[in-house]
């Protein structure tokens, strides 16, 4: 897909980023740039092949669409567990405000110690090796966008991904595949996911072809455009550890009034116990003061976890 030369399309559409620029200070600069704006942006030319992220699509489709009760009922996360893992449907409650619809899917990917290969589909069989292999490719972009927005900040490239998200051996990657199923009378007042932004740090997403993400910005929503060959990069809460130079964006998605959307985050999260706070702290370079508190992952979680239960309730 061909982009313009300055590496970004000019707003009001999220930043789309070439990755294949031989200009790597170029690309640096626009995935800084849409980082500080937005705090989401489009890559293409990302190097995951197209055939796999359609694979991707299709052993998840068919989770969704053609498993048993029992299959599903196999990798569900089990009542009152404290992990997010596994399958939980929530798409077919009654239509109130401030819920989402929209049924989902967890597994952990990486690192090998925090799999649990129990929350995996065992059908289609192919879903496994799919998914190694685009975790292997979506860790690779993963780190190649963290190594950008590090030096945006002054530091050496491994510094957010080693100091900020604990590393090869910590960062927890973890998959999640949302399911919308069409949503009928009155779709447009309705949404699939609440406004939020991200608990974890960094989200790697593919939806199918059916619209509905978009993104806050100066005051106003922005739909989010789908192009097979575009990957979606958003920024989470631990982006705070930027001290406020990158954003972490409000999203949400839309319901289709005849039609599945389906979308497949890969999450990148820091280890419970690390703490969230700027980075910069780490070079001594303490000429800015700290705008947000440190707090550790953990508890961060449980803080967004808990105030969101208070909102519904
Ligand atoms: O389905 C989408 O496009 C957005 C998903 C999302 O915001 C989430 O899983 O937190």
């Amino acid at each position: 897909m061909e982009v313009e030369r300055d590496q970004t399309v000019s707003s009001p559409t999220v930043p789309i980023v070439d990755l294949s620029n031989l200009d790597k200070e170029l690309v640096a600069r626009a995935v800084v740039k849409a980082s500080q704006e937005w705090g989401v942006f489009q890559v293409v030319n990302h190097e995951i092949p197209k055939e796999l992220i359609q694979s991707l699509k299709k052993v998840g489709t068919h989770f969704f669409e053609l498993s048993s009760e029992a299959e599903k009922e196999a990798v569900a996360t089990p009542a009152n567990s404290k992990d997010i893992q596994g399958y939980v449907t929530n798409s077919q409650q009654d239509v109130e405000d401030k819920v989402d619809r929209v049924d989902h899917l967890f597994h952990n990917l990486s690192p090998p110690s925090s799999i649990d290969y129990r929350y995996w589909p065992k059908n289609p069989p192919e879903y496994r090796q799919v998914n190694e292999e685009y975790a292997r490719q979506a860790k690779k972009l993963a780190e190649k966008i963290l190594g950008w927005l590090s030096e945006g900040l002054g530091l050496d490239r491994e510094a957010l991904f080693n100091q900020g998200f604990g590393g090869g051996k910590k960062a927890v990657y973890t998959m999640k595949i949302n399911y919308y199923p069409p949503c009928r009378p009155q779709a447009n007042l309705v949404l699939g996911m609440q406004p939020h932004t991200d608990i974890h740090g960094l989200t790697i997403l593919v939806p199918n072809e059916i619209p509905g993400l978009q993104v806050f910005k100066d005051d106003q929503w922005f739909d989010v455009e789908y192009n097979p060959s575009i990957i979606n990069i958003l920024m989470g809460d631990p982006i705070w550890m930027s001290n406020g130079k990158y954003k972490n964006v409000l999203h949400r998605t839309t319901l289709n009034t005849e039609k599945t959307r389906m979308s497949w985050v890969v999450l990148l999260k820091p280890p419970y116990d690390m703490v969230i706070e700027p980075l910069m702290k780490h070079t001594g370079d303490g000429d800015e003061a700290p705008k947000f508190k440190p707090i550790t992952y953990g508890e961060h979680v449980e803080r967004k976890v808990r105030d969101k239960l208070q909102k519904r309730s």
